[in-house]
Order: structure tokens, then sequence, then C-alpha cells
């Protein structure tokens, strides 16, 4: 061998080791998106994810999770984040309203504001480079937790004031927000778009549509509700960038929006809004994911009705929009990460019984079937399951004339006594307005279950963990 083919050949086992230890530590790190609108259960999920990762690793309660059925998994436990400006998500605070030491289990409380939280998973590679370097590896997890409703808000980047109103305005006359949007649409008939500003009057308009998402909020599970703030304002609350509403787009001639005027600044303050909110939130929390799960409550959204479970489709199908994904070659999560599997879980499906988790799944994959065609074509890896963070139900077997109906067992929310029932069976797939059942549907919700095990119980937790982290432990 020549000296210089001999120097080429160094060089490039050289450019290849080093590049092989840059691939191993982007490895080590992976930053999951845990996507969802407010009340599908992202807190609970983050919270069940540490406790089994934490205290209950062990292949018997995750036997569909490699590291843990081939006994690589070492331990795991909460880390400093890397976030310094962010809380820190208070996982004792959720895991001790879960497993009380007195008193009676409860959820978590829905998030007010944006958290963080670390985890390094220490395990032992199966096989090949790392094993053979370093018998012991850590894979650091970051995870971040938010409300729900500002994720609403990312659509609006891309809109101009008068855009937003052209999509928002007419949701208003129309069922089922037309029974609670009258004294807001009295009020705004008062307004004269033209007329030199009056604060005052913008104020009270902009309460009365506060109230109106508020109201729609606890009554529906409707998705599109914008500006997110207004229900989660954090501080916002009173800001004048929070004083905005949408109104008939006819009403605006862009080219002719008279200086000083009501509508000139409902335009300014949205775009203060967009720029100054959504944007640095989009920025800082909402780039740079590696893996993404969508987590969807389908049956609160059947509860709900044909046009409920429609519009959560269509917000979730926008929401992805705002994601980068795309196949995430070597270079590409160098510079430029990408999400390059995602789940999409129909969650809480311990409110149905188990030979029915499948029809959930498939409703679930029809209703974001449009965009996750899009991503597969971009090479992004898709998967949809039923699943549930934490169980609040038992599986019960009822006699009935002669037949087994599969119940389930459990004390409803906000009820004293336990329950056997029989829940629907939801349907396989989105129902169009006159398939949708006259008496609609009524599935249950629960309140945990006491576990005096202090062990929390899920249902496919081990498939999703194998399915987001499995290859980055292997
Ligand atoms: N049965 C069951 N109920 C769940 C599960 N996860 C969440 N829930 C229910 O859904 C509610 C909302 O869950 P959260 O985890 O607070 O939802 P979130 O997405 O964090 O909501 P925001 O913080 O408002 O954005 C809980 O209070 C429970 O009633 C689950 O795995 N099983
Ligand atoms: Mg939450």
């Amino acid at each position: 061998m020549s000296s210089t083919s001999f120097a080429k050949k160094t060089f490039k086992s050289i450019k290849g080791s080093a590049q092989k230890a840059l691939h191993r530590s982007l490895d080590q790190h992976v930053k999951l998106a845990v996507t969802g609108l407010s009340g599908s259960g992202k807190t609970a999920f983050i919270t069940a994810l540490v406790k089994h990762l934490t205290t209950q690793s062990d292949d018997k309660n995750l036997p569909f999770f490699d590291v843990m059925r081939e006994h690589r998994h070492i331990a795991t436990k909460v880390v400093p984040q890397e976030a310094l400006k962010v809380p820190t998500f208070d996982y004792p605070r959720a895991l001790n309203a879960l497993l009380p030491s007195d008193g009676e289990p409860t959820w978590p409380a829905s998030t007010e504001r944006i958290n963080t939280l670390r985890l390094a998973i220490k395990y032992q590679s199966a096989s090949g480079l790392r094993g053979h370097f370093s018998p012991q590896s850590t894979l650091y997890l970051d995870i971040i937790d938010y409300p729900g409703e500002w994720l609403l808000d990312l659509p609006m980047l891309e809109q101009s004031y008068s855009q937003w109103c052209e999509q928002q305005y007419p949701l208003l006359l129309q069922h089922p927000r037309v029974n609670t949007s009258t004294e807001f649409l009295n009020a705004l008939e008062q307004l004269d778009l033209n007329a030199s500003v009056d604060e005052g009057l913008l104020a009270h308009i902009a309460a009365l549509y506060q109230s109106m998402l508020v109201g729609l909020k606890k009554d529906t599970k409707l998705a599109m509700l914008q500006p997110g703030r207004m229900l989660m304002p954090g501080d916002l609350q009173g800001a004048p960038l929070l004083l905005f509403f949408p109104v008939s787009a006819q009403h605006i001639k862009s080219d002719e929006v008279v200086p000083g005027s009501n509508l000139a600044h409902l335009i300014k303050r949205f775009n203060a809004y967009v720029k100054e909110v959504v944007k640095p939130f989009y920025n800082e929390h909402f780039k740079h994911f590696d893996r993404q799960i969508v987590l969807v409550d389908v049956l609160s959204a059947l509860n709900e009705g044909h046009e409920t479970l429609q519009e959560q489709s269509s917000v979730i199908n926008q929401l992805l929009a705002h994601f980068n994904y795309g196949e995430s070659g070597f270079f590409k999560r160098l510079f430029k990460p990408n999400i390059d599997k995602i789940l999409f879980a129909a969650n809480k499906s311990d409110h149905i019984s188990a030979k029915h988790h499948k029809d959930l799944a498939l409703l679930l994959d029809s209703l974001v079937h449009e965009q996750s065609n899009h991503l597969k074509f971009d090479g992004v890896q898709i998967e949809t399951m039923a699943m549930s963070s934490i169980t609040a139900t038992q599986p019960r077997q009822v006699a009935d004339k002669g037949q087994t109906l599969d119940c389930i067992y459990g004390k409803p929310l906000n009820e004293q006594d336990w329950l056997t029932y029989l829940p629907p069976q939801p349907p396989n797939r989105m129902l169009n307005k006159n398939e949708w059942p006259a008496q609609g549907f009524e599935f249950l919700s629960f309140a945990p279950m006491p576990n005096p095990d202090k062990q929390l119980k899920h249902i496919r937790l081990d498939h999703v963990m194998q399915y987001l982290l499995g290859d980055k432990l292997s």
C-alpha cells in the first residue's frame, strides 16, 4: 500500500469514527413533543411516563418495551434540565394527586404555564460499537408540558387579522357557538369600526368574547377557541394585546383602515399578540423535536357530537402543519432536527372495553388521515394506537341473559358510588352527519383508582415507549 493511500484510509477511518461519535451524542438526546388539546391527557401522560420509568421499570410492567424485556434498563431519574428559564414539571405534586398518602386520589390539575422536565435513562446497549466501548449508555429525554389552549394559537402564525376574522366570525353564527355568542354579537353591533378608538368599549366587548370562550371551553369540547391565552392568560390577563376579538370580515378592507380607529387598534393588537406571544412560544418551545406523540381524547369529542369531532380533527390536522417533519438523516439532525416518528394516541381507552380498542384506533386514524398521508409521503413513520396513560377502570365480565357483557368498573368522576357499566362501542371511522346515532354517544369519565401499592396502571404505555424510544435505546 502506498503512503498516500494509507494516509487517505486513515483519514477516512478517523472521519468515520468522529461521525459515529457525533451520531452517538445526537442519539443520546431525544426531545419529545407531547402534543394535545386541553384535557387530552398530556400532564397525566408525562406523570405516568416518569413513574413507570423511574419506579415501575420492569419487564412485567412494561413487557413490550425492549429495553425492559431484555433487562437492559439500569435506572432512570429526573435530572437538571437545560432550559433554565422554564419552571420544572412538578412531578411530585402530580404524583401525589394520583397516589395520595391519605384521602381519595384525584387527577393532576390542568396546566397553567409552560414547564419542562429532563429524564436520564441509563441502559445497557444491545450490541455494537456503543456496547463495546461503554457498557452503559445514557439517553436524555426532554419533555415540555404546557396548557393545551396555547397550542390552539399556532395556526394564527400564518394569518392576518382579516384572515383570522374570516375563519372565526362565521363560526359564531353557527351551531353550537350561536347558543352562547348572542351577547357578544349584540355588543359588536354597537361598535363602529371606523370611529376613533374607544378603549373602554373595546375592553368591554373583549371581556364578553373572553367569557364566551371560557363558557365554550367549560361546556363543550370545541377545539377552535382562539386566542388561546384568553382561556389560560398566565400573566397576560388584562394586557391590551389580549383585548381583541373577531369582527365580520366583510367590514375589513385592509387598504381603507382609518388610522386611530377601533379597527386599526384591533389589527394592531392582533399583530402584537401573534408577534409577541405566539411566535416566541413557538420559536422557543416548538421547534427541534425528534419524536412526537399526539394525544387525542376521541371519546369526549364523540360525546359532544358530530361538529365537535369534526372540528377536533380539523384543528389537529392544522396544528401538525407547524412542526418540522422529515426523514432525519445525520446532517439534517445536526442542523435542523426533524420529527421522524409520530404516534397518534387515542387516549383514555380504559373508558371502553378492551375489545373496542381497535375501533377507537381506527377512528382516530380516519380523523388524522389527511395529514398522516402527507407525512408518510415525506418519510415520517406514523402509528396509531388506543392507550391509557393511567387506567382508572377495571374490566368486568357480566353475565346477562345467556350473554357475557364486557363491562368496566370504576368510580365515575364527581360521583360517590362505584359502577359496573357497559360502555358503548365507538365507531371505527368518522361518521357523516346522517350516520350519527340519534341518541349520540355517552362515554363516562372516571376518577383515578386508589392504588394502595403505590403503583400506577396503564394500557399500552409500553408499546408507546417502544415506538417512541425503542430504537434510541437499542
Ligand atoms: N381514564 C383516564 N383519564 C385520563 C387519562 N389521562 C387523562 N385523563 C383525564 O383527562 C383529564 C385531563 O388530563 P390532563 O393530563 O390534565 O390533560 P392536559 O392535556 O394536560 O390538559 P391541559 O393541562 O388543560 O392542557 C384528567 O383530569 C382526567 O380526567 C387516562 O390515561 N385515563
Ligand atoms: Mg396539563
